[in-house]
């Protein structure tokens, strides 16, 4: 039988320690990723042998600066995790977001287990999962780690996800942007893997060279991308990589405006 790989991935301080540890108990292998001295934490869910949890460094974001962000992105591109549980410090919502866009584009079912929802009821401060959810086009799954509350049921959710082989779907960008991006999916036809295409465009669209040395391109195909990146830069008033960030930082506002400052229609009790 084949085992199911579930990776938890998040911020630091969002909770992921607290939630891996609860799901795998003392079924913990702790080594390092190789090549470098982060380390590597996965275990066997405890209600399933079958399913594998893989622990990911805490990172705010997967450029290729820091090796936890490297070996986090390195193993997501390896595509051997079936489905990412995306740990959300729902008291920082926003800044948390912003990862969440990344990790989406990795083209893996993604699930957001949106923790510290204790502190959030506590405080009495309002906030809608089900616009979340639909701005997101993932599902949410609210949790304290803390409480041990819905800790199960995200994985659930991502053993659904996992399986049901639909449609990924990823945050969607200023029209300008996107143009820029289905030009470059076109430049590089089939050279990648469709689950990754719109990974390797926003990478290369930033100029990412350790991305694109994972590709084989032409040098005809570099010019025509470089040529694309340009002619968006002058559009933007405004160089690639900076428009990338600002984009995002975008989606996650408005969605952020979207589901904050109002309750849901269900009612839940973390406390
Ligand atoms: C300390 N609710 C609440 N209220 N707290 C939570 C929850 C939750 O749902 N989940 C996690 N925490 P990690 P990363 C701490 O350690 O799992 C708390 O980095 C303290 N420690 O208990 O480590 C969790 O792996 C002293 O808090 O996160 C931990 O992602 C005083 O959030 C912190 C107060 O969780 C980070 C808190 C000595």
């Amino acid at each position: 039988k084949n085992k199911i790989e579930i990776a938890l991935a998040g911020n630091p301080n969002s909770g992921k320690t607290s939630t891996f540890n609860h799901l795998t108990g003392s079924m913990q292998h702790v080594g390092n990723w190789p090549g470098v001295t982060v380390e590597r934490k996965s275990g066997q869910y405890r209600k399933n042998t079958q399913i594998e949890l893989q622990d990911l460094p805490g990172i705010y974001s997967m450029s290729p600066y820091t090796p936890e962000e490297i070996v986090a992105r390195d193993y997501l591109l390896s595509n051997s995790a079936n489905a990412i549980i995306d740990i959300v410090d729902a008291t920082n919502l926003e800044r948390n977001l912003y990862l969440t866009t990344q990790l989406m584009e990795t083209g893996i079912p993604v699930v957001i287990g949106l923790n510290m929802m204790d502190i959030l009821e506590k405080q009495n401060r309002p906030l809608n999962i089900q616009k979340l959810s639909y701005g997101l086009g993932v599902p949410v799954v609210p949790m304290s780690a803390l409480k041990k509350k819905g800790l199960n049921k995200a994985v659930k959710k991502a053993l659904y996800i996992a399986q049901e082989h639909g449609e990924v779907q990823f945050p969607t960008y200023d029209n300008r942007l996107e143009v820029a991006l289905a030009e470059i999916l076109d430049v590089l036809g089939n050279t990648v893997p469709t689950r990754q295409a719109r990974w390797f465009a926003i990478k290369l669209f930033e100029r990412d060279e350790k991305a694109e040395a994972t590709l084989d391109l032409s040098e005809m195909q570099k010019k025509e991308i470089e040529e694309i990146i340009q002619i968006t830069e002058k559009v933007f008033d405004d160089d690639a990589e900076a428009i990338v960030v600002n984009e995002r930082y975008n989606f996650v506002t408005q969605l952020s405006a979207l589901c904050l400052g109002e309750r849901d229609s269900i009612s839940f009790t973390f406390s």
